[in-house]
């Protein structure tokens, strides 16, 4: 089940009808209790990261938007030059970790065992466990694959540098309209399977337009991990990033 949004419980059926004040009330209390713990660890994170120089990344999107291909390929890419940790965010299952550890990241699978997004003290925790896979070795990047959804990540601060949202073409054009904290939480919006838009009606320009009326300072790049296109830009965005954090 998950803590905050209480996807997974039990639904509360009567056979009378009264309403739930005092739950509600008990309800509001332990959300704000979580929010403002995940917000210390989210710092605490921030402030690692930083006096590591470390530049960590977010990417949110949902279930199969390409959030590992987009790892995967960004991985091949960065590999020679920097040092880069996966924290790899799913319900159940080594997969995604195995996937970019097979890619040369170092990596760490994150199951939540039931709840539909990362939390700061899971990512702490992570990034603990991943430094002591590194042999005296300095990270230069660190990706956090957030679990598959577009709704609850978005809520959370993992004490990232930037946030990436992700919507593949297949998922339809009406994704910013509908999932609108992503976006306004977002610096980066990766349009992704762009190989796919002949089949599907998507308006590429329509979709920017969207997002960037719900926030125009968002970064939009739109990508195919399949024929390649706009892969470069998006590499040569990030080791800009990265070369400035480090400072070089
Ligand atoms: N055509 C096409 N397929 C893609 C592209 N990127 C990813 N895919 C496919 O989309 C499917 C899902 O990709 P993943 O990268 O596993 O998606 P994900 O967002 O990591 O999924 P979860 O971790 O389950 O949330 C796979 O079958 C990929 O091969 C792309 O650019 N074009
Ligand atoms: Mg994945």
């Amino acid at each position: 089940m998950c803590d905050v949004c209480g996807c997974g419980t039990p639904s509360h059926e009567h056979d009378h009808e009264h309403t739930h004040e005092h739950e509600n009330v008990k309800t509001v209390k332990l959300e704000e209790s979580l929010f403002k713990q995940n917000d210390k660890y989210a710092e605490e994170n921030r402030k690692h990261f930083d006096e590591k120089n470390l530049l960590a990344i977010n990417l949110i999107s949902s279930p199969g938007s390409g959030k590992t291909t987009l790892l995967e390929k960004t991985i091949e890419k960065l590999k020679d030059e920097f040092t880069i940790g996966v924290l790899e965010g799913d319900i159940e299952t080594e997969r995604d970790a195995e996937r970019v550890r097979a890619k040369g990241a170092y990596a760490v699978q994150l199951t939540t065992g039931g709840a539909c997004h990362l939390e700061a003290p899971l990512v702490h925790k992570g990034f603990h466990a991943l430094e002591h896979q590194l042999e005296g070795k300095e990270l230069d990047v660190l990706f956090i694959e957030n679990v598959g959804n577009l709704v609850c990540p978005s809520s959370f601060d993992l004490g990232e540098h930037v946030r990436v949202v992700l919507v593949s073409v297949p998922e339809g054009p009406d994704k910013p309209a509908k999932y609108p904290k992503a976006f306004t939480t977002s610096d980066v919006f990766i349009i992704t399977k762009i190989d796919l838009l002949p089949h599907f009606d998507f308006d590429v320009e329509k979709v920017k337009k969207e997002a960037l009326s719900l926030n125009p300072k968002l970064k939009i790049f739109t990508i195919s991990t399949v024929t390649g296109e706009g892969l470069g830009e998006w590499i040569n965005y990030l080791k800009e990033l990265i070369k400035n954090k480090k400072g070089v």
